[in-house]
């Protein structure tokens, strides 16, 4: 949009005065964050009306992305870049002696997701609209988003999120378009007359669900989509011996808390209520909106809807909306089948068999009864249908139900047209180990989808610095399509351009370094490596073997202390699931090997250890950009792609990292030599699980480096861990090491000496780095939401 400074500045002095009786001499930061985004939403609230308008009127067909999770961090910025009018702003503003950065930090990021799949979706969000392709989110409002951290005592300590105090500029709610959902109760059918068999239901439990709408703003075009969350609330003409402190307690709960577990299932109730509230109320609204737009027999819907269940959390889409189809719109039971085929996909984000989510048959049955008759009738029909064609044991293990549960991940494969994984590794473990039997029998579904960012907040608003350098060598064009930073390729040999990368970074790393110096109270050296392992604390994405080796590190210069190294600066930020022990162990460990490193006057600068709290999407805008080094040592075959690694590379870290997810996209892509690679292979790892023949105790025994190590966990040697040390220690000797960081330790103390050598001959590290940079385009998540869009929803964009 066309914006002047004066324009903006006379709407933004008269905001403040409209809203809070104030002016900019007296305004708080509060204040001026509520009137700015204010005046943003102004801005674009027309170009959003317009545009759906524009979707109304040609009834192009639409996605709905349904995710239990959304995490998109803070909005102002990348609201103001995508308007096209963030510099105009972020000057105007310094006019009139407003800093934008310290407005911005007033608002609170939203964070209701937990990690990997939470950010993707918001990723997917952003470059939707950027693209122009018609597709919406479907999720819930929680009040409170995934906790705060605190470390106290070198403990991570839990603290409620309360990021809706002071209320939220960006979405709007709709109570004309609240829904109801209903619970429980008993259901039976009865004929109509005509020979369909309809339901009727006796003592439900009703709840009232309202949708708050975020728009999401395209870069520089005129596409604005929709985020709906969900609110849940008691309906106002509720039988009023129902009215009680008990029912509305139990109401407002389902839309009170994120589940704040990655990748582990939590078996409550409360959370298959949450699943099946937000995905009946997404596919209510969806339908009332075709309805009144349309007006088309709803047979047909599939040419104008598509909808995408974000892992299996949403599963219950598919017994919904045949429930929606058959019960409530009348239409034949197979034809509805075939319709909800169409109209599903599903993505799959994790193997990890804890993720895989289960229902007891009972639970379901009781909390869902018409839900539960509809699978156990689609259940029932494919059975049938397929047991002459491809015989018992393949139908018995794809059941969706099987052994008094539900299989949600069976589920969304057979009421889906398309399932996929996150990356070419993990979509190919799905289709030969993991999924193999569906497989068999739908081989057609499958597909790849390698995950990607939204990298206009990656670079563009979270590293301004590298932005300049690369429109200085390259020009703007990369901005609008991240491919053509290719062109920074033929700069490789630029001394000067090499120097200005160094610069570059090396800023950013001043940047970091106060902001550690300021949170923790620890002074790092700039000229260090800044080598950094930013993500949930994880067993499988093995923060330990970080650990281990900054331990063989520290443990060489005790006893060698004129040793020439590099110095290094560890950097941590991980949130552990709160029920998960074994991690939180790991985050204490890392903070006390943190204070004895640190304070330790030998070392000096050689080695720092810096653990952040409260690792969320803001922080992460501070750390990548200032990271010499992306640590993506996950187990070969765990970790299902992701995105962190991309964001490292984006931002010219070289990644140490296993053949892992899409660690080897990254590998391929930026060219042999311009990462450090270890570890063992995903078949290397199976073929252990065939044989069974590891002994992480023979490895303890026989490597006296590795010994020494592990010994420091349970001599005393690490200060204040006497519960968390033997328990560490343990799992790796007694428990047999799950997975495999003592067999890869050898391998990434080699890596990590390539690493050191490189990083000492800084014409040829850069050099890496900017190769990284410069192959970075496919990691777009403009490129995986096209594919996303073309191959599986079949939505067209707007021109
Ligand atoms: C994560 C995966 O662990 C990560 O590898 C991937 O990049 C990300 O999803 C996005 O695809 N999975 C989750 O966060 C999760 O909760 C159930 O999986």
């Amino acid at each position: 949009m066309k914006l002047s400074k004066k324009q903006f500045k006379q709407d933004f002095e008269e905001r403040l005065t409209s809203k809070f009786a104030t002016d900019i001499t007296k305004a708080g930061s509060q204040e001026k964050y509520a009137a700015l985004a204010s005046v943003v939403k102004h801005y674009y609230t027309k170009i959003w009306a317009d545009d759906n308008d524009y979707k109304d009127e040609t009834g192009k067909k639409q996605a709905y992305y349904f995710s239990i999770e959304f995490l998109p961090g803070k909005m102002l910025k990348s609201n103001l870049l995508n308007l096209g009018i963030l510099n105009t702003v972020k000057e105007a503003l310094a006019e009139l002696g407003i800093n934008l950065d310290e407005v911005a930090e007033s608002e609170p990021d939203m964070a209701i997701g937990n990690g990997g799949l939470g950010r993707l979706a918001s990723c997917f969000m952003d470059s939707l609209a950027s693209t122009g392709l018609p597709a919406n989110g479907n999720g819930i409002r929680y009040r409170y988003g995934l906790f705060k951290q605190k470390i106290i005592d070198g403990y991570q300590v839990e603290l409620p999120d309360s990021w809706l105090n002071n209320g939220n500029p960006w979405e709007v709610r709709r109570a004309d378009k609240a829904v109801e959902v209903r619970f429980g109760g008993e259901v039976w059918l009865e004929d109509d007359g005509k020979g369909n068999l309809l339901p009727h239901y006796k003592n439900q439990e009703r709840v009232l669900a309202v949708p708050y709408d975020t728009p999401m703003v395209g870069f520089e075009n005129t596409t604005v989509n929709n985020m709906c969350l969900w609110r849940s609330e008691v309906p106002q003409d509720l039988d009023p011996k129902f009215q009680n402190l008990e029912y509305m307690r139990q109401t407002s709960m389902l839309s009170a808390e994120l589940y704040p577990d990655d990748s582990n299932y939590d078996g409550r109730l409360l959370r298959l209520k949450q699943e099946y509230f937000f995905v009946s109320a997404g596919l209510q609204r969806i339908m009332r909106h075709y309805k009144s737009t349309h007006k088309k027999d709803v047979r047909n819907i599939a040419d104008y809807i598509a909808v995408h269940i974000n892992d299996t959390h949403p599963a219950l889409c598919v017994p919904e909306f045949m429930r929606i189809l058959v019960d409530e719109y009348g239409v034949g039971w197979n034809r509805a089948w075939d319709t909800t085929v169409k109209v599903m996909s599903y993505t799959n984000h994790t193997i990890l068999s804890e993720a895989l989510e289960k229902w007891p048959e009972d639970m379901v049955k009781h909390l869902l009864p018409r839900i539960y008759q509809i699978i156990v009738e689609i259940d029932r029909r494919r059975t049938a249908e397929l047991l002459p064609k491809i015989g018992a044991t393949l139908v018995h293990n794809t059941r969706i139900i099987r052994d008094g549960q539900i299989h949600m991940a069976h589920l969304s494969i057979i009421g889906s047209h398309s399932t996929n994984g996150v990356a070419k590794l993990h979509s190919d473990l799905l289709k030969d180990v993991e999924l193999h039997d569906f497989y068999e029998i739908y081989p057609e579904r499958f597909n790849n989808k390698t995950n990607g960012i939204a990298d206009r907040r990656w670079i563009q608003i979270s590293n301004e610095r590298l932005s300049g350098v690369l429109d200085e060598t390259i020009g703007t064009s990369w901005r609008h399509d991240l491919n053509d930073l290719v062109k920074l390729e033929v700069y490789k040999d630029d001394e000067s351009v090499l120097e200005c990368l160094q610069a570059a970074k090396y800023d950013d790393k001043l940047r970091l370094a106060a902001l550690i110096k300021e949170r923790n109270g620890i002074v790092v050296n700039p000229e260090a490596i800044f080598d950094v392992q930013v993500k949930r604390l994880h067993a499988y994405k093995r923060q330990l073997l970080n650990v281990l080796h900054i331990l063989k590190l520290y443990f060489e210069l005790k006893d060698e202390p004129e040793l020439d190294v590099v110095p290094r600066v560890f950097i941590f930020g991980a949130k552990a699931a709160p029920g998960y022990h074994y991690a939180k162990s790991i985050i204490k460990a890392i903070n006390e090997i943190a204070n004895m490193i640190n304070n330790d006057k030998t070392i000096a600068d050689k080695i720092k250890v810096v653990f952040m709290e409260n690792y969320n999407v803001s922080l992460a805008e501070l750390i990548i950009p200032a990271a010499n080094v992306g640590e993506q040592i996950s187990l070969a075959s765990k970790e299902a792609s992701g995105t962190s690694n991309m964001k490292f590379m984006l931002n010219g870290a070289l990644t140490m990292g296993t053949l892992d997810g899409a660690n080897i996209e990254i590998f391929e892509a930026a060219g042999e030599g311009n990462n450090f690679v270890f570890g063992l292979t995903k078949d290397e790892v199976y073929e252990y699980y065939r044989n069974g023949n590891y002994n992480a105790r023979d490895i303890y025994e026989q490597n006296p480096i590795v010994h020494r190590i592990l010994d420091s966990f349970i001599d005393g040697t690490i200060p204040n861990i006497s519960m968390e040390g033997p328990e560490i220690f343990d799992s790796l000797t007694t428990y047999n090491d799950e997975y495999f960081v003592l067999r890869d330790f050898n391998d990434y103390v080699r890596a990590q000496k390539e690493l050191e050598t490189l990083y000492r001959d800084k014409k040829a590290w850069t050099q890496a780095s900017l190769m990284n940079i410069a192959n970075v385009g496919r990691f777009s998540s403009d490129r995986t939401v096209k594919e996303y869009a073309d191959d599986i929803w079949h939505i067209k964009a707007k021109k």
